[in-house]
């Protein structure tokens, strides 16, 4: 909490009329948001993000990899600005909070400083991060990771939808590809609200998570050949039966989780048969497997149990696995200081909070490895994410911005406008 601005706070209602408004680009009749990235729906919501963000008077800019950056002039102009914003884009069945309510979080700490007159000594830079789903293009957090480095920016533009559509095509047929060098805008820092995405805040009655950790993740692609042949007159002994390995290896992930839980999870969310029939058995599949722990020791445990495991499939079954590691993010330590900005903003605000591991990935997990990060969790209903179901309370989106203010005020610095 900034000693000089107690009572400073953000506009509840205008930043719940902006979460409702926002909603509509790629609305559902459900009530959930289909936003995927690179998308019409996507390009809508940037071009409204980018109005609203000049309107506040920011200068946007847009990367390589479609990374919109909107700075707000500081005192320092010599100083890095500090980073606030999190995505805009969705998954196939997303809500109207994931993502977007950092990125709504961050326009509205700019129009309260406007409101309020302040300048910060450091610079604020908004960002809304591309792709941090990946769900349509592989890996998640492509943009923020292309940013850190964490893959190079040619990779990432060549990787493709499931339609070949490559990241550069879809960047370009929304007119997002700028030409601002991946990288060039540089950052002192990152701070990121989000909905945590899980249950413990509502179970624990806490308004606030102050994440400190997030969890390593390894994705991967994979692809089982077997014989594709009659599902009538093949005896059980002589098949190659590529959706028989697969559900082996299911099971084995499930396996892998639970052996080594209770902070580890494993998954296997899709499945592609190469012409597919019901009475001819499965001879070509692919598949994606993703673990995920906040310990790295057994990040690599699961690892070597499922290639393992993957090694005795194939050979007992006389099928092809192919099995490459397209993504792996070591658990992601955030900066104390950082930690401790959004810890004394909870405080200062007398809101409950508690300190929390991070179970999905976010963009803030990569600008970790590169610039002093940390993160603000608010409770979903239920938990419940990835999944039009998915809720949160005007209040507890209010009080995470309302963190997000004190804790940039913290550590950007400011004073009243002379
Ligand atoms: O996969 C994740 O954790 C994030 O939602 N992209
Ligand atoms: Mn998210
Ligand atoms: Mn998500």
């Amino acid at each position: 909490m900034s000693a000089s601005l107690p009572n400073l706070a953000i506009n509840a209602d205008r930043l719940w009329r902006d979460i409702i408004e926002t909603a509509r680009f790629g609305g559902t009749p459900k009530g959930g948001v289909r936003r995927l990235t690179l998308s019409e729906e996507d390009r809508q919501v940037r071009d409204w993000y980018r109005a609203a963000l000049e309107e506040a008077g920011c200068t946007v800019t847009v990367d390589g990899l479609g990374n919109m950056f909107a700075v707000r002039p500081g005192r320092d102009a010599s100083k890095a600005p500090l980073g606030i914003g999190s995505h805009l884009d969705t998954q196939p069945t997303g809500g109207k909070f994931d993502g977007v309510l950092g990125a709504l979080a961050a326009l509205e700490v700019v129009r309260t400083l406007n409101d309020a007159g302040i300048v910060t000594d450091t610079p604020i830079c908004v960002c809304n991060w591309t792709n941090e789903e990946g769900s349509r293009f592989a890996p998640a957090m492509l943009g923020s990771g292309g940013y850190a480095g964490d893959m190079t920016v040619e990779e990432l533009l060549a990787r493709t939808d499931a339609q070949g559509v490559s990241v550069g095509e879809a960047l370009d047929a929304i007119g997002y590809r700028g030409d601002e060098p991946v990288g060039a805008q540089k950052l002192s820092g990152f701070l990121e609200v989000h909905i945590e995405q899980g249950p413990i805040l509502e179970a624990e009655g806490k308004t606030i998570g102050v994440v400190e950790h997030g969890q390593g993740i390894i994705w991967y692609e994979g692809r089982i050949v077997g014989f594709a042949s009659h599902a009538g007159s093949t005896p059980m002994r002589l098949r190659k039966d590529a959706l028989a390995a697969l559900s082996e290896i299911v099971l084995a992930v499930e396996a892998l989780a639970l052996e080594l839980g209770p902070n580890a999870v494993g998954t296997i969310g899709d499945v592609v048969v190469d012409t597919p029939s019901r009475n001819v058995i499965a001879g070509d599949l692919t598949f994606p497997v993703e673990f995920r722990t906040p310990d790295a020791d057994i990040l690599q445990k699961l690892h070597q149990g499922l290639m393992a495991k993957v090694e005795e499939i194939a050979a007992r079954r006389k099928v092809e696995i192919k099995l490459d590691t397209i993504w792996r993010k070591e658990p992601t330590h955030f900066a104390p200081a950082m930690i401790a900005a959004v810890r004394g903003a909870a405080e200062g605000l007398g809101l409950s909070h508690m300190p929390v591991v991070s179970g999905a990935g976010h963009d803030a997990f990569h600008l970790a490895t590169i610039v002093p990060t940390a993160m603000i969790f608010v409770p979903c209903k239920d938990g419940v994410s990835h999944n039009e179901l998915e809720d949160a309370t005007p209040s507890d989106c209010a009080a995470g911005a309302n963190v997000l203010l004190h804790a940039v005020l913290a550590v950007a610095g400011t004073a009243p406008a002379s």
